[in-house]
This record gives C-alpha cells, sequence and structure tokens, in this order.
C-alpha cells in the first residue's frame, strides 16, 4: 500500500444539508504541508439522487484524482426524538391500540426503511463504480457514519478500499506520503483483506493546533461552497476534539478520544471572523463532542467568547454545553457572545438514573447552569432532552424527571423551555450496548443496520414494564398536539428536524401527562 498522492478528491457523501466540515478540515491539513498537492472537495448533497453516480464519474474526470476520500457523515433514519416522524410510526406501529392506525404506521415505515436501505445501497455502490471504472484511483473512508457502522460496512466495499475510524487528518497525510497504511502504521484503520476485517490502533492522537482554516484556500477548491454562504448559513466550527466523560450510550469518546485537545482560542476566533467576512456567515456550531469539557476548559472557553466580542463579530452560535458547567462568568460571556438556542442533555431528572448511566454530573449543577443563564439575561430557547426509560427508570424516577422540567421552567420561564423525548439510541462500541449484550437484550452478532422490527422495536430504547405507559403518553400526546393548531417556532435550530419537535411542543405533553396517570395512582397507595 504506497505510492505518492498529487491530488485528492474529497467526496461528501449525501446527508442532510449540513457544512462538510470534516473533509475541509482534512484537505485545509494537507494543503499546509503539501501546497502542490491538487485537491478539490465535491458535495454530493446537493445533487439529486437521480445524477449523483454521472456528477461523480465527471468530478472524477475533471479532477484526475489519485485518491478519492469519501466522507460518510450519517445513517440514521430513526433519531430516537419526536422531531422525526420515523419514531412517530414506529411507536405507533408498536405500541397503538387502533389496528388500522397500526397499519397505516407499518405502510408509512416501509417508505422510511426503503429510503434508507436504498440510501446506504447507492452510496456503497458508488465505490464500486470507481473501482470498476477508474481502478488505479486509491479509495479511503471515514466520518461520523463510517466511524458508528464500520464493522457492518467494511465488508461491503470493494477491498482496497481503506477506512478510518474517527480522526483522518494523519492517516490521508500518511497516504499522501506513501507511506504504508495497514495495521502497523499506528492508525486506526479499518479494512478487509479477502475475507478477513483488519483494524489498526492509533496511540498517539493528532496534534490540532497551529492551524486555523485556510477559508479563502477552501473557497478555491470547493466550487459548490455557494450553499453555505450568507447569514442563514451555519458553518461548524470545532474547538477542541475528545470528552473525559464516560455517559453510557454515547459515542463520542470512541470517536475522538477521552484525552481533551484545545484548539487556541486566537485560531479559532481567527476562522469564525473569516467566514463571517468572506463567506457572510452569521450562524456557527462548535462542532466538539462537549463545548466545555470541565474547569480546566474555562480558559479556552472563556478567550474564545471575550474574542468574539472583542472583534465585534456579530453572530449567533451554539453546540453542546454540559449546562452544569456554565458558571456565572461563562453564562455572561455566552449571551454577550451571541449564544442561541441550546440544547440540555437533562436526560433524567432523578439522579440515580444519571448515576446508573455514568453522565458525570449533579442535577443541582444544571439548575445553577440555568439560574446563571437567565441572571444573564439569556433569551433563548432550551430544547431539554430527556430520555425516558432509561435503564433504572421507574414510575418514581419518571415523575422525578416531570418535576425536573417544572424546576427548569421555574427558573426559565415556560416560553424558554421546550421538553423534548429523546429515546436512547443503541449505538454500537458504547458502554450501553455492552451492557445490554451481557444483559441479552441483545444478541451477540446483531447488525445495527438492520431494519428489522424487531430491531427497530429493540434499538429505540424503550423496555418493558414501562414502554407501554411511557409510549401511550406519547402517542396521546402526538394526537393531541397534531390536532390542535402547532405555533410555528421562531426558531431555525441546526438541526431542523429537531424544530419540528418542538413546534408541537408535545414533549411537556408527554411529561404532564404522565405525571396526570402517576401521581394518583401514587397517592392512592
Ligand atoms: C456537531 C455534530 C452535529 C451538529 C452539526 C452542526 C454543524 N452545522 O456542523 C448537529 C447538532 C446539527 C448534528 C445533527 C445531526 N447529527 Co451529528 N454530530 C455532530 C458531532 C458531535 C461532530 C461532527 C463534526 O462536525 N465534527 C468535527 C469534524 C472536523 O469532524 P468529522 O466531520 O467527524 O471529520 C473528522 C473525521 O470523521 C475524519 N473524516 C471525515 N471524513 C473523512 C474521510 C476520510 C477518507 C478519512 C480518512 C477521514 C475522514 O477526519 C475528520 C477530521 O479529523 C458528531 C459526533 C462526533 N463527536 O464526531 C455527531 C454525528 C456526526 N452526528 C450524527 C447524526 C446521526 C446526526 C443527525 C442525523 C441526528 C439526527 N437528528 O437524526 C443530525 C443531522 C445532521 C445533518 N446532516 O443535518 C452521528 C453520525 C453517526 C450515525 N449514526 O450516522 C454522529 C457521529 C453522532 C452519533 N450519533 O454518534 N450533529
Ligand atoms: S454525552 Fe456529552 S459529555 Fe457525555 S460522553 Fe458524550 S460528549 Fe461527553
Amino acid at each position: 500500500m504506497s505510492g505518492h498522492m498529487n491530488s485528492i478528491l474529497y467526496v461528501w457523501l449525501p446527508c442532510k444539508k449540513v457544512y462538510p466540515i470534516g473533509p475541509a478540515t482534512l484537505a485545509d491539513f494537507v494543503h499546509r504541508r503539501y501546497p502542490n498537492v491538487r485537491q478539490r472537495l465535491f458535495d454530493l448533497s446537493v445533487i439529486p439522487q437521480s445524477k449523483r453516480v454521472n456528477a461523480l464519474r465527471a468530478e472524477v474526470r475533471d479532477v484526475r484524482p489519485d485518491l478519492v476520500c469519501f466522507s460518510w457523515r450519517d445513517i440514521q433514519i430513526y433519531s430516537p426524538h419526536e422531531g422525526d416522524e420515523s419514531l412517530e410510526y414506529a411507536f405507533r406501529f408498536f405500541y397503538a391500540r387502533n389496528p388500522i392506525k397500526r397499519l397505516v404506521a407499518s405502510l408509512k415505515g416501509l417508505k422510511f426503511v426503503y429510503t434508507y436501505y436504498r440510501g446506504i445501497q447507492s452510496n456503497l455502490s458508488l465505490f464500486w463504480t470507481l473501482e470498476r471504472e477508474f481502478p488505479a484511483i486509491r479509495m479511503m473512508i471515514g466520518g461520523g457514519a463510517f466511524s458508528a457502522f464500520a464493522d457492518q460496512l467494511i465488508e461491503k466495499l470493494p477491498e482496497g478500499v481503506i477506512g478510518i475510524l474517527g480522526e483522518g487528518e494523519d492517516a490521508v497525510l500518511k497516504m499522501v506520503e506513501g507511506k504504508p497504511l495497514d495495521e502497523t502504521s499506528g492508525e486506526r484503520v479499518v479494512f478487509r483483506r479477502g475475507k478477513q476485517i483488519i483494524k489498526g490502533e492509533k496511540p498517539i492522537p493528532t496534534t490540532i493546533e497551529g492551524v486555523s482554516m485556510d477559508v479563502p484556500y477552501i473557497s478555491s477548491i470547493f466550487p459548490q461552497r455557494d450553499s453555505y454562504h450568507g447569514a442563514l448559513a451555519t458553518i461548524g466550527v470545532q474547538t477542541k476534539r475528545g470528552c473525559p466523560y464516560d455517559c453510557q450510550f454515547c459515542l463520542y469518546p470512541y470517536l475522538e478520544g477521552r484525552r481533551v485537545r484545545y484548539r487556541p482560542a486566537e485560531e479559532v476566533v481567527t476562522e469564525i471572523s473569516q467566514y463571517y467576512h468572506q463567506w457572510g456567515v452569521r450562524r456557527f456550531w462548535f462542532t466538539d463532542a462537549q463545548f466545555i469539557t470541565g474547569h480546566e476548559a474555562y480558559p479556552q472557553c472563556i478567550e474564545i467568547l471575550e474574542r468574539i466580542i472583542a472583534e465585534k463579530l456579530d453572530i449567533e452560535w451554539s453546540g453542546y454545553i454540559r449546562t452544569s458547567l456554565i458558571s456565572q462568568e461563562l453564562a455572561h460571556l455566552m449571551v454577550r457572545s451571541g449564544v442561541g438556542d441550546l440544547e440540555v442533555a437533562i436526560t433524567s431528572g432523578s439522579q440515580a438514573v444519571l448515576n446508573g448511566l455514568k453522565m458525570g454530573f449533579r442535577l443541582d449543577s444544571l439548575y445553577q447552569g440555568c439560574r446563571y443563564l437567565k441572571e444573564a439575561g439569556y433569551q433563548g430557547k432550551i430544547i431539554l432532552n430527556f430520555s425516558l426509560n432509561s435503564p433504572g427508570e421507574t414510575e418514581q424516577t419518571l415523575l422525578e424527571s416531570v418535576d425536573g422540567y417544572n424546576t427548569i421552567v421555574e427558573i426559565l420561564g415556560e416560553k424558554q423551555v421546550y421538553p423534548m423525548l429523546f429515546f436512547l439510541g443503541i449505538q454500537p462500541n458504547t458502554g450501553l450496548e455492552q451492557r445490554l449484550l451481557e444483559e441479552g437484550y441483545l444478541s451477540h452478532g446483531y447488525n445495527p443496520l438492520n431494519l428489522t422490527p424487531q430491531n427497530i422495536k429493540k434499538l429505540l430504547y424503550n423496555p418493558a414494564p414501562l414502554n407501554k405507559l411511557i409510549a401511550r403518553a406519547c402517542l396521546g400526546a402526538w394526537d393531541r398536539t397534531r390536532s390542535r393548531q402547532s405555533q410555528p417556532v421562531d426558531m431555525q435550530y441546526a438541526d431542523s428536524s429537531l424544530s419540528k419537535g418542538l413546534e408541537a411542543k408535545s414533549g411537556r405533553d408527554v411529561l404532564l401527562t404522565l405525571g396526570e396517570i402517576l401521581r394518583p395512582q401514587r397517592t392512592q397507595l
């Protein structure tokens, strides 16, 4: 596996439109070291499905790459939250009492499943097309979806394709330099040798200091960049990599590592400033697994926000933030630097359930973070994610979640708080998956990409005995909110499907319904 690379084509495999920051980061990294390597970034998301194969062929003929780097970001139809219609149909299919509703849901669900398989299949076929028609080209693959489902995907790709789990800079560089890329290279490779799947480890993580994206260069290699220009576009900016926590359902530490690596604040803000001034972007998302990873992260977070304010960048930003770590100072800086709507993964209002999931925060601190935000004049919306029926859930802990919601409403006011049911989705290589395999809930060798009804039911984690109670509260609330006019929400949250769930505000309805069902029972006891 060797040979120097003089030209690279990065292909952003189709997904719901989101700025291809992963491949842009890789291209920038290679360019700084090898400015003579010709590169192009090609976004298949903005090309209609029926035209994608031909568009890719044309691009390959034009660029004549030695290496094609495919970036596969998302494979998910069953987002386990209320904004996603597929969750609703799945719940109706499994739990509705009315057989007609179940039938309708199964037909609609089948449509989703078909689209899902067709999406995966058509992405895989692109590799086979290149393999057949351009056999000299080397191919690599990486990205969030590939890293999550590498074991399943690599089997379906041509033998020479080199997959990378997690960060890809060093691996692509080795490829460019003609160094071997196999299980001995110190990279998280995954590839096929005949029927055997080979994997490698990466003991030394990539250094992410010392660069801020060269936006003019990205502009020069990304002809479709206009789709991400302007005040309505959202651009992802990474400020750090890694997360030290161990939340049992979460894949991010597996993807990014547990050791937190920081980019200097100055470099982060220079990058924001370039997108701001050159592309007219006003909305940013800190793509960090976690923006405030702990007290050690305060200096960097504070400096980033101070610099945004000092440079008078009139932006709206968001990201994943541990509310429990928001200090008074941070809250003020967040508000002054333009923090927008925030998703708060409270998960449960029960400390015992949170501890069982190894979430590593105290509810008191989360409430305190909300108070600091309020005091600082925060006007945005708080999307409050509840993962009902997490391991250890009881009727009592469900009621504690209802109380948790009420506590936050008392702090911020109902207008700002949007509870959202976000069931735990089981993902490979997480502590939760491991635990459920040990308990026999999942069987060894199950395929997480197989959408049989049995698999869907298991992977949208809502186990007995509370499953029916929770599902009926959801279905009732969704029916009620669908029949009344939902309020359009003045919000352009980065994930548009979540905004849909917010308009209905059905999460509130579910929680209150659960409270009504469970409270009388308990007072009778
Ligand atoms: C930030 C984020 C978001 C933000 C994005 C905001 C924005 N405007 O950018 C928001 C909240 C909107 C979001 C939404 C969703 N997300 Co998201 N998101 C992330 C997160 C935390 C970081 C992604 C990121 O940009 N990282 C920074 C860049 C620099 O890294 P990167 O893209 O991963 O690229 C690096 C490597 O992957 C690799 N690489 C990438 N491509 C290639 C190619 C080659 C050849 C090589 C060698 C390497 C390589 O090298 C790059 C540099 O090191 C990841 C989890 C994580 N920690 O990675 C999930 C993640 C990507 N999201 C995921 C999903 C599913 C979604 C949703 C579809 C969920 C939903 N609601 O249904 C939505 C919709 C996304 C969309 N297309 O619109 C999944 C994907 C896995 C899967 N199941 O398919 C992830 C992995 C989270 C998870 N569930 O574990 N997301
Ligand atoms: S949920 Fe957030 S804090 Fe917990 S491990 Fe994942 S990224 Fe880290």
